[in-house]
């Protein structure tokens, strides 16, 4: 047997579970883990200027590569504290990261200790599982647990506070027989599949709904596959978008009340039957219910049995990861396909197909200052096939939601349900760390962008290239238009004369000279046409310097991006684009 200390031993099977890199910044609860990893060096850490940074880096880590599990680590009472979003964030979006806090000496813990703070107790309803771990010899066990609990089921963050002593504590442990434990998923069974597709033949116009469970369970090219078997259009959701490609013939657009297309929105409308996969009818993809439910049947799969009737009662539901559904749903499909005994949908897809032709937003225009979806356009012009876009909320990522293209799973990371202003930046820096040699396309709003600015420094620290397209409005764009339902535009301006920037002419921070100020290379762009130039000269940057590097578009301060509270309700706040899509990127959205 080998005797070490226990926080070795956690190392160890971190090591042994797959962990790699690390984000975090040390502080003296959490030094004896420091000390760990440095001596067993299977781990590179990224320090983080923030701990939420960390925390979203972790997310972005998780989220760029199938079986990726971010950890971030911290020190004692704020660190975990400030790392709480990111578990919710996590949480939210069922995506599963690893938090390690330091702790108080258990001795401590109740005499108000410095920095001892309950955490596990604060993290409980963010995470599948908070612990403080209060025996050493219980580390190696709460660890393989942890590991267990994030990969099983609904994915998602769990959190593990390790007391000072706990972690100098002498215990024994082998790592060589160390196992972890068995993964477990439900998976549909052949009648459940049966079933499903019995009902879905019934229908006239049926859809099906993909949503991120689909590409947490690595499983798009079978969502692909069915569809083609059973000739059915597919609408992603916002946390599913890539899962099919945009421009595949069956992609029948997002639907929702902001992030969504107008075909998507129209072509859902016509359907009369949903097939909903790893899903969670999510409120700003349903709005309200009746007009969402009415006239439709509805199947739910969803690898979480409590998922199920959550939101509303569906016709049938399957309890099943969304992978082991596709296999068994393509399996009696294809079956069913070699005798004769699917229905043809030609008509109902080539309608679809008609709507994605037409129901268009403009996106052509000129003007200066920029309108934000000419930013788009351009982007959807110059980024390939294999570009890595990460957002969080705000206008800019509606209307980036509406306008971009999106062609490959794990190409549009999004904190969907929580959007915590500030997550783009750290949760890009941990997609670039994750994949060193992608494409990585940030896009966020100036005050987005504002909130955890600082860890720009961590991508110059780190080399950590990847463009930041800052649409500056000097707005808390979404907000102001929230606003309007008050008739008020009130503490949403973030415009002011900034004495050092005169030429900014009020739009207040200057993101240029900060960016510069904290390592990272950047541009400003006032006119639509230097968008390509500006997008050509980051990519030499980033290839000369290897650091992030910023794009400000001077955006129009006042633009209303389409959104409504129903889906058959959308307020277009600007002209629509009529006819036939003309633009190259577009037509080939048309397979
Ligand atoms: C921590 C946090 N506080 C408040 C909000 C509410 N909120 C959503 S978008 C937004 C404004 C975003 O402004 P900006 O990033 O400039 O994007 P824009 O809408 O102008 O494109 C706010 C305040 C939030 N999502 N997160
Ligand atoms: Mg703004």
């Amino acid at each position: 047997m080998a005797r070490m200390r226990a926080i070795d031993a956690a190392v160890a099977i971190l090591e042994r579970e797959g962990i790699t890199h690390a984000f975090g910044l040390p502080g003296a609860a959490i030094n004896p883990f420091y000390s760990a990893m440095r001596r067993s060096g299977g781990i590179q850490h990224v320090l983080a200027r923030h701990m939420e940074g960390a925390s979203h880096m972790a997310e972005g880590y998780t989220r760029a590569k199938a079986g990726n599990i971010g950890l971030c680590v911290g020190t004692s009472g704020p660190a975990g504290t400030d790392m709480i979003t990111g578990l919710y964030s996590a949480w939210a979006d069922s995506i599963p990261i690893l938090c390690l806090t330091g702790q108080a000496p258990v001795a401590r813990l109740h005499k108000e200790d410095f920095q001892a703070v309950d955490i596990a107790a604060i993290a409980t309803p963010v995470t599948k599982l908070a612990m403080t771990i209060l025996e050493p010899a219980q580390v190696p066990g709460a660890f393989q647990r942890a590991f267990h609990k994030m990969r099983s089921g609904r994915p998602g963050p769990v959190l593990l506070d390790l007391p000072f002593d706990v972690q100098m504590a002498d215990i024994e442990f082998d790592i060589e027989t160390y196992e972890p434990l068995e993964i477990l998923k439900p998976a549909m069974t052949r009648a459940q599949a049966e079933k499903t597709l019995d009902v879905l033949a019934a229908a006239e116009h049926p859809v099906i709904v993909a949503g991120g469970g689909i590409v947490n369970a690595e499983a798009s090219p079978l969502l692909i596959e069915l569809a083609e078997l059973l000739d059915v259009p597919v609408v992603p959701t916002l946390m599913g978008w890539g899962a099919i490609p945009d421009d595949h013939r069956l992609m029948a657009g997002m639907v929702g009340l902001q992030t969504s297309h107008r075909y998507g929105n129209a072509n859902f409308l016509r359907s009369d039957f949903v097939l909903g996969i790893g899903n969670r009818w999510a409120n700003r993809h349903t709005g309200g219910l009746e007009v969402y439910r009415a006239g439709r049947t509805f199947v739910h799969i969803d690898i979480e049995p409590t998922q199920i009737g959550r939101i509303f009662t569906p016709d049938y539901g399957v309890v099943s990861d969304a992978g082991a559904a596709l296999e068994r749903l393509v399996e009696v499909a294809t079956e069913r396909r070699a005798a004769g005994t699917l229905p043809g949908r030609t008509a109902w897809v080539d309608e679809c197909s008609e709507r994605k032709g037409t129901l268009h937003r403009r996106s052509d225009f000129d003007q200066v200052p920029v309108k934000p979806q000419r930013v788009y356009e351009e982007m959807n012009k110059h980024f390939g096939r294999d570009t890595v876009y990460v957002s969080t909320i705000g206008l800019s990522q509606i209307a980036g939601a509406q306008f971009l293209h999106v062609y490959n799973p794990r190409h549009w990371i999004n904190a969907g349900q929580a959007g915590p202003l500030g997550w783009t930046l750290p949760a890009a820096l941990g997609v670039c760390t994750a994949h060193p040699d992608a494409t990585v396309v940030a896009l966020s709003g100036d005050y987005d962008f504002q909130f955890m600015i600082e860890e720009l420094a961590v991508g110059a620290q780190f080399k950590l290239p990847y463009v930041h397209v800052v649409v500056n409005n000097s707005y808390l764009g979404l907000i102001r238009q929230a606003q309007r339902g008050f008739d008020m535009d009130y503490c949403v301006q973030l415009a002011f004369d900034n004495v050092n920037s005169p030429e900014l002419e009020g739009y207040g921070v200057d993101h240029v000279k900060v960016a510069e100020g904290l390592g990272c290379k950047a541009i400003r762009v006032r006119v639509p046409d230097e968008l390509p130039a500006a997008f050509e000269e980051a990519a030499k940057l980033m290839a000369e310097f290897r650091v992030p590097v910023v794009i400000e578009v001077i955006l129009e301060r006042v633009t209303n991006i389409s959104m409504g509270t129903e889906i058959d309700g959308i307020t277009e706040f600007e002209e629509l684009r009529t006819g036939e899509v003309q633009a190259p990127a577009e037509r080939s959205m048309l397979d």
